[in-house]
């Protein structure tokens, strides 16, 4: 089982104005119109380019997000954050981006960790990072969450053959090549264990990168329901017999 070289949470310098304009951040907006123009606009002050992924929403998000700024791709029905993720990552690729980036909508990220998730890859030590919010001291992650977040380490271990310090987390950079050998397949939330085994599977490198979490009330209603989990499990496991 290999150990995924973690990366100390030291500030990065700022991102070169060239590979800012390589970067494009996808966000994967379900019923997000509350939050999203403001998670648009803080994104656009480090990158050129965000691409969000509206996934059948039934309020404004779309509007929101165009109001933010974004270049707004829409799912005519509800398909899940996968699929979502997965229309995004393909429009990036398709324009060009050296380096792709997987971002929440509900406002838990923080922007100014985009810097640390690139930089490693911008140096060419490796073509995957990994955000982790157990490498950041202080995370504010609910007990409930812990617990449910541990076992999705414990059960990426046995099934990816991967030690990791968070299994799930939705912050992550990619590098072209390491985009163009995704190929999300479970549509819903097991994807994020499916990116897990596709970057084994491309045997390319990868580290984790300390990454901040929020965890606020407008998140926290929205959210995973502890009992989600059982649910990803079963996709994911139903996923890889299939495949
Ligand atoms: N729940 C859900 N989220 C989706 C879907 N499609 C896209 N998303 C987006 O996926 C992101 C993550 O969803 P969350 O439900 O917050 O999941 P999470 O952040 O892993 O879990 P929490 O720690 O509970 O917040 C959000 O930005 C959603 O807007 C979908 O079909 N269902
Ligand atoms: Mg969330």
């Amino acid at each position: 089982m290999s150990d995924a070289p973690r990366l100390a949470p030291t500030a990065a310098p700022a991102l070169s104005e060239t590979v800012k304009a390589r970067i494009f951040i996808v966000i994967a907006a379900y019923n997000e119109a509350a939050c999203i123009a403001e998670v648009v606009r803080d994104a656009l002050t480090a990158v050129p380019n965000v691409v969000v992924v509206d996934d059948g929403s039934a309020d404004d998000t779309t509007n929101q997000a165009r109001a933010g700024g974004a270049t707004v791709l829409t799912h005519l029905v509800n398909r899940g954050q996968g699929a979502a993720l997965q229309t995004g990552i393909t429009y990036a690729l398709q324009h060009g981006a050296e380096y792709v980036v997987t971002f929440d909508a509900d406002g838990q990220h923080d922007i100014n960790d985009l810097p640390a998730l690139i930089a490693p890859i911008a140096r060419g030590e490796v073509d995957i990072c990994l955000g982790s919010r157990f490498l950041v001291a202080g995370s504010n992650v609910p007990t409930m969450r812990r617990i449910v977040l541990g076992a999705a380490v414990l059960f990426t271990r046995l099934t990816s053959q991967i030690k990791l310090t968070d299994a799930h987390n939705g912050y992550r950079a990619l590098s072209r090549r390491a985009a163009q050998r995704i190929d999300l397949q479970l549509d819903r939330m097991a994807h994020a264990s499916e990116i897990i085994d596709q970057v084994r599977a491309s045997g390319l490198p990868y580290c984790e990168v300390p990454v901040r979490i929020r965890y606020t009330d407008y998140s926290m209603k929205k959210g995973q329901k502890s009992s989600a989990a059982l649910r990803v499990a079963f996709d994911y496991l139903v996923g890889k017999v299939l495949r």
